[in-house]
């Protein structure tokens, strides 16, 4: 049957080698342990479903089995360590015991994530026998964003409608909740941020608690909290009073007993998240306080109840000074001003999600503050649902980027995960990717990418080809030259699609109206930062943002090992070089080429490795099905229109400023 795409990488589907498969039955004749625990029952379900399906037989789930050996048994363990290590509350272990594989853990969940880990051991084609692993999440709150509206649209979502129908909640629970939280339990993502951050009020009233209430009892089996964002004048639209004002008692009053209510439907509820004074949403600001103040009343009217605060620093001021700071100088001066049980949210780069930025300057800046790093992973500035982009690599690099705040090793990923400042709350958000397809995420790789955020979310360690081949094995081939190839495919394509768009670090040069295709030439626009112009500064000299001490200074913001690696325009890494400086055409690049030059080949090498992109999907055709081969394929073909599309409306645009002709082995032939 035609593979649609639905089952994600949870396929199990039968394993082809007959003796593989009496290998794996060896070690998992049963399922036994998990009692009346409904995360144990959702743990041993997703196994029994899992392996009856990969080992082409029923594995049955066993309430007691005496001393009956070769099955796999759950067991939560208050004790429970990995060697010398202790386990975390969600950490697991598995490992054999008497001729039986157990799965052990600390609590519940635990076990429901080693399920999960033993079934991505068959599934790609690791052994059971021996099997001794043990794992810890890093961070703890590992959510995803849904960027959701009420009335069923997906800002910035290219994959149908949104996947909760509000009108149907809260009687009936559309089966593919469940199987959305499976997903999720798979890569150990435990919370959702169920509604846009761009909040309609309407969440708050009694009739919307009690529908994402009903979301919260099927996700919560499969260790997901649920969140909700929140809009800030909700006390004054839904609830009559004629303020919002933080300080004042009423509005205090108003958030404490609606917090109240909230508990009262979702005793497990994980908390807000607050999008305030930022593109017009309303917020503290407008009567005078700051975002400490809006997001400490917030913390505050959870009281007792055990949940937290978001509070996103995605600020900006169209029109004033360079945005790149605009966050830095709103918050930063906050640090140690924050309720212990809020966290600052901010985006991987300073701009807004392009397809390569600088990590934000607020990572390592604020010591005292728990900060969330965001990340998106629906295509807004990636090409939608149209351009294969593996994100791994670039939630990677962002993680990796060393912040410097306590010398060498203060990475990103160690700010967030609470290590470097020592703090007990740590998150990480990704904006979903997923809407009403059947396949989820619309373009079938953008799967990959959910998959990857969760995989790095619970291990910010792990390599990005390692779970591209990973994902790879579950969801599309085994074949080993296949996984190759694809995997291949996968690590590149991200790099790919920054040199066809936007090389050498351009930014924020696409097209205005719906953030598509590009725009370089944009010169008027109701928002003066938003011209193109603006971002990329080409004139006759030359082309970038000079963010140095001569221009805006921006780069000050960094610690002063930061701002030396990119502050020279001779020894500053390429794929940064236009973020920093303002560079001549004719300069000379450590590649031997001009700017002019290097840019021009940059995009013409870049839209030619769709090209290859698409050799390497036509040698994989064999080994997938065939209907999502020729989704892919067909994908490819627009990619590869957009490629030329984006080249050549960037390179004739620049061309006017260059003023030179392509370098020689791009010339067309006269
Ligand atoms: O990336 C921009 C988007 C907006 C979005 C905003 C944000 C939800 O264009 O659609 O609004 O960022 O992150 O708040």
């Amino acid at each position: 049957r035609a593979d649609d795409g639905y089952r994600l990488w949870l396929k199990y589907d039968r394993i082809a080698d007959a003796a593989a498969r009496q290998q794996y039955l060896r070690n998992a004749q049963f399922i036994t342990g998990a009692g009346t625990s409904p995360v144990l029952q959702a743990a041993s379900g997703e196994l029994q479903r899992g392996l009856s399906g990969l080992l082409g037989q029923a594995v049955p789930a066993l309430a007691t089995v005496s001393t009956r050996t070769g099955g796999i048994v759950l067991r939560v363990d208050k004790q429970a360590s990995a060697g010398e290590q202790p386990l975390k509350a969600e950490g697991y272990r598995l490992f054999s015991e008497k001729n039986n594989l157990v799965i052990t853990g600390r609590t519940d969940q635990a076990v429901l994530y080693g399920a999960f880990a033993l079934l991505r051991q068959v599934q790609t084609r690791q052994p059971l026998a021996g099997l001794n692993i043990s794992s810890n999440p890093r961070i703890n709150f590992r959510l995803l964003n849904h960027w959701d509206n009420q009335n069923g649209t997906v800002e910035r979502g290219y994959a149908g409608s949104s996947i909760w129908q509000w009108y149907e909640l809260p009687e009936r629970l559309d089966p593919r909740y469940t199987d959305y939280a499976r997903a999720n339990a798979s890569v150990g993502i435990n919370g959702v941020v169920i509604n846009n951050v761009n909040a309609s009020a309407r969440y708050l009233t009694a009739e919307y608690i009690g529908k994402v209430a009903s979301v919260a009892g099927v996700l919560r089996p499969y260790g997901q909290r649920v969140y909700m964002s929140v809009f800030w004048a909700a006390p004054k639209v839904i609830g009559g009073l004629k303020t919002a004002d933080p300080l004042d008692p009423a509005v205090k009053q108003w958030w404490a007993t609606k917090s109240d209510e909230i508990y009262k439907a979702i005793p497990d509820f994980g908390g807000f998240l607050v999008k305030a004074n930022s593109e017009g949403e309303p917020g503290p600001q407008d009567y005078n306080r700051t975002h400490a103040d809006g997001a400490n009343m917030l913390a505050q009217s959870l009281g007792r109840h055990d949940g937290v605060v978001m509070w996103r620093a995605f600020v900006y001021k169209a029109g004033s000074g360079d945005r790149f700071a605009q966050a830095f100088e709103d918050f930063q001066p906050l640090d140690g001003k924050f309720d212990p049980k809020v966290l600052v949210q901010v985006k991987n780069g300073p701009i807004d999600f392009q397809a390569r930025e600088p990590f934000h300057p607020l990572f390592g800046a604020m010591p005292k503050t728990p900060l969330v790093l965001e990340v998106q992973l629906t295509q807004e500035y990636l090409g939608f649902a149209t351009h294969l982009v593996y994100l791994g690599p670039l939630i990677k690099e962002v993680l990796e980027a060393d912040t410097y705040a306590e010398g060498p090793g203060s990475t990103v990923a160690k700010v967030v995960d609470g290590t470097v400042d020592n703090h007990a709350l740590s998150a990480i958000a990704g904006v979903a990717n997923i809407g009403s397809d059947r396949n989820w995420t619309g373009h079938p790789v953008g799967q990959a990418n959910w998959y990857a955020f969760g995989r790095l979310a619970w291990d910010h360690t792990l390599s990005p080809a390692a779970i591209a081949q990973e994902w790879t094995k579950m969801t599309l081939t085994t074949e080993p030259a296949a996984v190759r190839t694809l995997t291949d495919m996968l690590v590149r394509s991200r790099n790919i699609y920054v040199r066809y768009t936007t090389p050498l670090g351009l930014h924020h040069i696409m097209g205005e109206s719906i953030h598509f295709g590009p725009q370089p030439w944009l010169a008027k626009s109701g928002r003066p930062d938003w011209t193109a112009v603006y971002y990329h500064k080409a004139d006759s000299i030359g082309l970038g943002f000079d963010r140095t001490a001569t221009g805006s200074n921006a780069l000050a913001l960094y610690k002063p090992e930061v701002q030396k690696q990119w502050g020279n325009p001779q020894t500053c890494p390429l794929d940064y070089l236009l973020w920093f400086h303002h560079v001549g055409w004719n300069q000379r690049l450590p590649t031997g080429r001009t700017l002019w030059n290097e840019l021009a080949t940059r995009y013409y090498t870049g839209a030619d490795s769709v090209l290859w992109l698409q050799k390497q999907w036509a040698q994989v055709r064999p080994q997938l099905d065939p209907a999502l081969h020729a989704d892919v394929a067909a994908r490819l073909q627009t990619q590869r229109k957009e490629a030329l599309w984006w080249r050549d409306a960037c390179v004739l645009y620049f061309q006017t400023y260059a003023r030179q002709p392509l370098p020689a082995p791009l010339a067309p032939p006269t």
